[in-house]
């Protein structure tokens, strides 16, 4: 009901542009000619804004940035300015999402109710955006400034309960959103209070205003995140120095330059790429994924645990079964670890660990997982044992159930037919630690059924992971390509690098660590043991010595307290290991190799180039369904720095004839085959600069 003085009615505009109702021209139109209309209507005393299908709005349409005609009118300020100079109070209604641009056309409005269970932000700068719609002039302005550079600088994301306590929305209702917005609508009526306008409001700096922008610029830019946290900093500063039209003009002209950047190209590259991946090309749309009830796990290992945890953590009932009982022991400590780590940061609350712990049930017996729908096997990795496993699998299991091996490297067809069920098998390769990796490889068999692999890659999205499909060869997708990234990497000591330097080089082009602190972490033994398979398989198979040389030494880094590098009482800091140089010596001697220096430059592009040129074999033999595949296994997986969008974009956006000239420089100068580029890369560089094209 509402206060019977003021005659007329309340309109409601709904914005509807499914799944998320991203701002593209037409919702936008839409928008604005709904508010014309109401201001136009003198029967229309108010406005609601809602979203349709439970969300408001989850911002612009980034795939109108990469249009040519990008500034398309009218734009999201367009609108909000409209909204804002009305004389009749306009209320969003903010259900599900409000995120950029969707949060900054709520913030022209004159207010703000959220739904208890709604989320908002402003996450431009995980595109390497910033907020271009007012968003860096008007979140300051409601909830200070420096909540809003920390919010806008993470991309931060919070929920209904906390922007109604710094200020961002005016009311949370766990009712109807749309009818309390209306009643809101009623309420200020009858307050015959001044329409609030978020841009009339002062901003709230601590302290010194110069000092505080300059400590926030220094303070972003050691994020090394682009140059978007550093653009943010300077518009709200310019928010609080400036007139509002300079000010607005400084937004419009830092959103346009950071749309630019390779660093944008590549974020947005990777937002639809991550996208992309989920989808199975070619498969039969009739074929539905199966819904998964209880989730099994063979082998309480590290990965097991690991596994059990990532499907209790989505809500799943978990059995997890070992024959070993002081391997169950060490699995029931490790998660037992975990969750009270989980609950001490604060990434779980209390409840929700202990649910999720309490989901996973242990077992000695391989029987207790006959009513499982899906059963992973981590057991140990060995053909023979896996195979084993598997068929007590397929013997066990009930018709419709999906029988999935962890294996990192082994031949999923090999094992799918030790089932005889192998339309069932496929591979889920987590990546360790598993309850926390977002990556999972689908390791699709020649056998397996469309079902079987669509069950799976539904039943990954549903434990918060991202699903790649994979084809059957040795490493799959990252594994294979990180191969190559290490060889190059030791080809590169063997002709006069150290350690050092290709870590150092690496590390500047953005991956977080270089190959040779990585190996040495996690252990030089498992590339050796994955050599010694891959040369008892391939008698061709070369690798330079010197990776084989430490480990004969016993040299199998920080578990051992020395690798490519020493670490000196425990630490894990790596250090000069003084015997490596001498090692190395002799072995360049032994091949006859006359040391070299090496820029920066080159040692990236040798091991840059080497992941492209496996990627683009593992593209033409179909192993990955695309380009962008590759990406965000590479990004997701093994640290490929997100900034750069992944190799493949990467190589796109340097030039693929840049990266075949190379790679041919590479193989004229050593004779080495392993250079020769692969005809994909060669053909798309020709033509089109794109593997996905
Ligand atoms: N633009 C275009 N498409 C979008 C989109 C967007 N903003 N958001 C989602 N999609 C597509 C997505 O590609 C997928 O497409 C489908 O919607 C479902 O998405 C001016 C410049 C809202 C939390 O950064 O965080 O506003 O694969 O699988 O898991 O200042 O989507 O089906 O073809 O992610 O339910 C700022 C981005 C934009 C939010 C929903 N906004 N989106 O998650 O679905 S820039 C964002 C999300 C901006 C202004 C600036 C999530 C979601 P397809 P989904 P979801």
């Amino acid at each position: 009901m509402h206060n019977s003085h003021v005659k007329g009615r309340v309109v409601r505009i709904v914005m509807s542009n499914p799944p998320v109702n991203a701002l593209n021209l037409s919702a936008r139109r839409h928008v604005l000619s709904g508010i014309e209309a109401a201001m136009a209507d003198e029967s229309v005393v108010g406005v609601v804004l809602l979203g349709d299908g439970g969300r408001f709005s989850g911002g612009a349409d980034v795939r109108e940035f990469n249009k040519p005609d990008a500034r398309s009118f009218p734009s999201i300020i367009d609108v909000g300015k409209a909204i804002q100079a009305s004389p009749k109070p306009v209320v969003a209604a903010i259900d599900g999402v409000a995120l950029g641009g969707g949060l900054e056309l709520a913030m022209f409005c004159h207010l703000r109710v959220a739904s208890s269970s709604a989320r908002l932000g402003l996450p431009e700068a995980s595109l390497g955006l910033l907020p271009g719609a007012g968003g860096t002039q008007r979140l300051p302005r409601l909830v200070g400034a420096e909540r809003a550079i920390d919010w806008m600088v993470r991309a931060k994301v919070v929920g209904a309960h906390d922007a109604l306590t710094v200020g961002l929305i005016d009311e949370v209702v766990s009712s109807d959103v749309g009818q309390a917005a209306e009643a809101l609508v009623w309420r200020h009526l009858a307050s015959g209070n001044a329409l609030p306008v978020a841009i009339d409001r002062v901003i709230e700096v601590p302290g010194d205003a110069g000092e505080f922008f300059e400590a926030s610029r220094a303070a972003v830019r050691a994020m090394k995140r682009g140059p978007a946290p550093e653009a943010i900093v300077d518009c709200v500063e310019a928010a609080a120095t400036m007139p509002h039209d300079r000010a607005a003009d400084v937004e419009l002209q830092s959103f346009d330059r950071l749309s630019r950047t390779p660093e944008s190209l590549a974020l947005r590259h990777l937002f639809f790429a991550e996208r992309a991946a989920a989808r199975i090309d070619g498969l039969n749309p009739a074929v539905k994924p199966l819904n998964i009830g209880e989730v099994g796990v063979l082998g309480a290992g590290t990965m097991g645990t690991g596994i059990a945890m990532a499907f209790a953590n989505a809500g799943y009932d978990v059995w997890l079964t070992d024959t070993n009982p002081q391997a169950m022991q060490r699995s029931r400590a490790v998660r037992a670890k975990a969750y009270e780590s989980a609950k001490k940061r604060g990434r779980m609350s209390v409840e929700a660990a202990d649910q999720a712990s309490g989901r996973i049930r242990e077992s000695s017996t391989i029987h207790d997982l006959e009513g499982c729908e899906l059963v992973i096997e981590a057991v140990v990795e060995k053909q023979d044992v896996k195979e084993a496993a598997l068929g007590q699998l397929a013997r066990l299991l009930g018709p419709h159930a999906v029988i999935a091996s962890n294996t990192s490297y082994l031949n999923i067809d090999a094992l799918a037919a030790s089932t005889g069920r192998p339309q069932d098998v496929l591979g889920l390769h987590f990546f360790s630690p598993a309850h926390v990796m977002k990556l999972v490889e689908v390791v699709r068999g020649r056998e397996t059924s469309d079902r079987v692999l669509a069950t799976a890659m539904d039943v990954v999205k549903r434990i918060g992971k991202m699903g790649v499909v994979a084809g059957v060869c040795d490493g799959f997708i990252g594994n294979r390509m990180v191969d190559q990234y290490f060889l190059s990497a030791n080809e590169l000591l063997m002709e006069g690098a150290t350690p050092n330097q290709v870590d150092d080089a690496i590390r500047d082009f953005g991956f977080a660590m270089g190959p040779f602190a990585m190996s040495d972490m996690a252990g030089n033994d498992i590339g050796w043991l994955s050599r010694r398979r891959r040369i008892a398989a391939d008698p061709d198979y070369r690798f330079p010595a010197i990776a084989d040389a430490i480990c004969e030494r016993g040299w199998h880094g920080q578990k051992a307290g020395k690798g490519y590098f020493v670490y000196e009482n425990g630490s894990r800091e790596p250090g000069k290991n003084a015997e490596f140089e001498a090692l190395l010596r002799d072995l360049r001697a032994q091949a006859g190799i006359e040391a070299r220096r090496f820029e920066p430059a080159e040692i990236v592009e040798r091991c840059v180039f080497a992941l492209v040129n496996e990627g683009a074999r593992i593209l033409e033999e179909v192993i990955a369904q695309r380009a962008s595949d590759i990406d965000v296994v590479y990004v997701r997986g093994y640290g490929f720095p997100d900034l750069r969008g992944g190799p493949m974009h990467y190589a796109e956006s340097i030039g693929l004839d840049r990266v075949l000239r190379a790679i041919e420089g590479y193989r004229d100068e050593r004779g080495d085959q392993r250079w020769s580029p692969a005809p994909l890369l060669v053909s798309r560089a020709a033509g089109s600069g794109r593997f996905d094209a």
